[in-house]
């Protein structure tokens, strides 16, 4: 590992090199090194010890310091001086604010602690400033829970089905495959750094698959590419397996020593020819075929499976289907061979220490389903719903662009008698909808310690410069308001240093790492073996890869991965159709990191305004030219977009890259005013690509 840089750089030299960690929510959690001068960051670059970072950093986070010293920081605490959403917010001091709403939060407990609600999700992806301190006051409090489905937990769960947890293969392994399937990613934008490890298996003659509606950035660079319609990916994966069945690439050793279910998926598998399957999927079946040939004849075949694909109604049994392959051939047995989804599970979390659950001394409050918030915001109360929200606290989200149907999220945050606070670097599109906005520190100015959902490395990050302005890290807002509201544990107490110390569990998986070392390091390696499966060993309740789940057996539920058609599609949904034609899916812009940056002008300007592709066809019955403004909608809402007419979408589906700020928006609104709060199959996250749309010009 390196040696401490900050020795290395020597005295004499007024530039102090501090370690830190990339903090956005993003699987490459890259290494960085931040350049302090006086006091003052004046550079942020990658770590080139660190081997996934590899000394690079994606272009938004190469403009770190753009984003820190923005001058639209928010500095001091605010509180609303005008009706809501009008924008009048009046500078105090941190003792009135925290006076303030702590005695709102006392009297709002008195009656019913759960009428509160914590709203958060990965701004950073930091432990400490994550849900420590945060989650010990809301578990003292007995405020609502909050279910954090936004983005992963359908296919979280499908994999946990299948293979037992959030494991797979180390991603710095697929430098050395042969085959390699982006299946639901777009890697160039979302996971860089895997790209770059993709590259180098193909300059040494692996073939790159992309699977995806989109031909995106990353499509366009692979040999091949299955533009299939979006969800309907298991249907499309039991084609394969059909096909590896009836030619018989199977590993029968593996199969027979470390799966669970076989004939039964075999069957179904038989079901699905590839023309079955090549007609819901809007693909040819010589394509699958090939694809089926390719995955059953080679060596060191690897899936990069990621998020794009759970993120419709049958997102959960999807991942399901497509996590049964890998053990159909026995791919598992090579490093270079499997899946990976996320590399969540390698890591040995302390979770309990961190968020203190027993703190809740045996109350069980409900639990709100945050991609459901609009829903819950505009429910007046009483029944199975339980109290009605009175107070939202908000802390590294931005839930008024992020989250469905934001047009009833922004009528529920729009409630005069709801109170919100929000902890903020920037006055966001739900800051400006708050009570208060208080000012929270970067990453460069407070102590985190992050694991990654890409890569098997813990990082470290050491604040570089003092906090901008009045800010304060998350955990010293949520520590002071717990000595307001008399919670006296002492867990109150912790420092951020003892929380990270804290973070990491004394687990074999954590290779006797601890946070002095990491801190030291800078970053260190989990103990996982390259083929974690290739004698099996799931982490399953069998310990062998289920194609088959226990618990739907017993129940007399289909026990195998289903193919669940999306809510909104031509297909299965054709009355709507025939008003909304068009199947929109909203994956991220490549400048932008879910709504972060949106607000960093350099980066706005590499994408310029919220973009719709339409395929020509599509185009030309709508009388919609190259570069026209167009009106997006459907029963829920609407959004303007500047049209890129592009073969790179299919015949009727639309691709609106997000998630712009409203207010940065033409129209003030985003894709999100379009997209619907039903849930998917598994683990009740939602459904950002199932929703149909209509398109026309704008006169705007
Ligand atoms: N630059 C940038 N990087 C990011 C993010 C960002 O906003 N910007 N977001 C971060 C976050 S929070 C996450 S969770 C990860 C997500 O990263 P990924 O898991 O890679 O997911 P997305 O980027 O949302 O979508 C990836 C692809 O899925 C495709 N897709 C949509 N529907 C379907 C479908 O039904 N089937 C298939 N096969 N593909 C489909 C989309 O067209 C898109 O190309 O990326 C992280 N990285
Ligand atoms: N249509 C559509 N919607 C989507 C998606 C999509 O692909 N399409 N992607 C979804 C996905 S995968 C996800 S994960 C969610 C993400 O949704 P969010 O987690 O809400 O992510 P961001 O929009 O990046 O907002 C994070 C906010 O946290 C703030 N923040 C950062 N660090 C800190 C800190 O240390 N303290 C405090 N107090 N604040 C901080 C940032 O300034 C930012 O405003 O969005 C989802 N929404
Ligand atoms: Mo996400």
């Amino acid at each position: 590992m390196n040696p401490n840089p900050e020795a290395a750089q020597g005295a004499a030299d007024s530039l102090r090199i501090v370690r830190a960690a990339c903090p956005h929510d993003c699987p490459d959690t890259c290494a960085m090194l931040v350049g302090v001068r006086d006091g003052v960051a004046v550079q942020v670059r990658g770590d080139p010890g660190h081997p996934t970072t590899g000394g690079s950093l994606c272009t938004k986070v190469s403009r770190y310091l753009e984003r820190t010293y923005h001058p639209a920081r928010v500095l001091r605490p605010l509180r609303r001086s005008g009706p809501k959403g009008s924008g009048s917010f009046e500078p105090v001091s941190w003792d009135e604010a925290l006076d303030d709403i702590a005695a709102r939060l006392r009297r709002l407990a008195a009656a019913d602690a759960q009428s509160i609600v914590p709203y958060s999700y990965c701004g950073t992806m930091g432990l400490v400033q994550g849900e420590s301190m945060a989650g010990r006051f809301f578990h003292r409090l007995g405020a609502s829970l909050l279910d954090r489905t936004i983005c992963s937990t359908a296919g979280g769960e499908g994999l946990r089905q299948v293979l037992g947890g959030l494991v797979g293969m180390d991603m710095e392994q697929f430098e050395h495959s042969r085959l390699i399937l982006i299946w639901g990613s777009n890697s160039i934008t979302s996971n860089l750094h895997f790209w770059s490890i993709a590259q180098r298996a193909r300059r040494a003659g692996a073939t790159l698959v992309c699977i995806d509606p989109w031909r995106n950035e990353t499509a366009r660079r692979c040999q091949m590419h299955l533009q299939l319609r979006p969800g309907t990916d298991a249907a499309l994966a039991y084609a394969l397996m059909g096909e590896l069945v009836r030619n018989d690439w199977l590993d029968h050793d593996y199969i027979e020593r470390h799966t669970l279910g076989f004939e039964a998926l075999r069957e179904r598998a038989l079901s699905w020819s590839a023309e079955r399957a090549a007609a819901v999927c809007g693909l040819e079946a010589t394509q699958i075929r090939e694809l089926a040939r390719l995955l059953g004849t080679t060596r060191a075949a690897a899936i990069r499976l990621n998020y794009g694909l759970q993120r419709v109604r049958g997102g959960g049994n999807a991942v399901r289907a497509v996590a049964c392959l890998p053990a159909l051939t026995g791919a598992w047995r090579d490093p270079a061979g499997g899946l990976l989804l996320s590399s969540s599970g390698h890591f040995a979390v302390a979770t309990e220490a961190l968020e203190r659950p027993d703190l809740l001394r045996g109350r069980r409050p409900r639990s709100i389903n945050m991609s459901t918030l609009g829903d819950a915001l505009l429910h007046p109360g009483g029944g199975d719903f339980g109290p009605r929200i009175d107070a939202l606290l908000v802390y590294n989200s931005n839930l008024a662009a992020i989250a469905p149907e934001s047009g009833k999220v922004r009528r529920g945050l729009l409630r005069e008698d709801l109170y919100t606070v929000v902890l903020e670097h920037f006055r966001t599109d739900t800051a400006d909808l708050a009570d208060y906005i208080l000012p929270a520190t970067t990453q460069l100015e407070h102590l985190d310690v992050l694991k990654s959902y890409g890569h098997r490395y813990w990082v470290a990050n050491e604040p570089a410069i003092a906090p901008v302005g009045e800010s304060r890290p998350n955990t010293r807002i949520f520590r002071d308001l717990a000595a307001r509201m008399g919670f006296d544990d002492p867990c109150f107490g912790d420092s951020d240093e003892q929380i990270a110390a804290q973070a990491l569990a004394d687990d074999p998986r954590n290779a006797g790492l601890d946070f002095a070392t990491l801190r030291r390091q800078g970053w260190g390696k989990v103990a996982s073996p390259p083929a974690p499966f290739a004698e099996g060993g799931f982490p399953t309740p069998s310990g062998r890869c289920q194609f088959v789940h226990p618990p739907d057996l017993q129940a007399g539920r289909d026990p195998l991965p289903q193919v669940i058609l999306p809510y909104e599609s031509a297909q299965s949904a054709p009355e709507l159709a025939l008003r909304y034609p068009l199947a929109m899916i909203t994956p991220p812009a490549r400048h932008f990191l879910n709504s972060s940056f949106v607000n960093v002008d350099s980066l706005r300007a590499l994408e310029r305004e919220p973009v719709l592709l339409l395929h020509p066809l599509d185009a030309a019955v709508r009388g919609v030219a190259q570069g026209d403004m167009v009106r997006c909608f459907n029963d829920r809402g609407e959004m303007l977009a500047r049209c890129r007419v592009s073969d790179e979408t299919r015949e009727a589906q639309v691709v609106a890259l997000g998630v712009w700020w409203r207010k940065l928006s033409p129209g003030g609104s985003n894709v999100n005013e379009l997209t619907h709060q039903l849930p998917t199959d598994l683990g009740a996250g939602p459904c950002f690509h199932d929703c149909l749309v209509q398109v026309e010009r704008s006169e705007a």
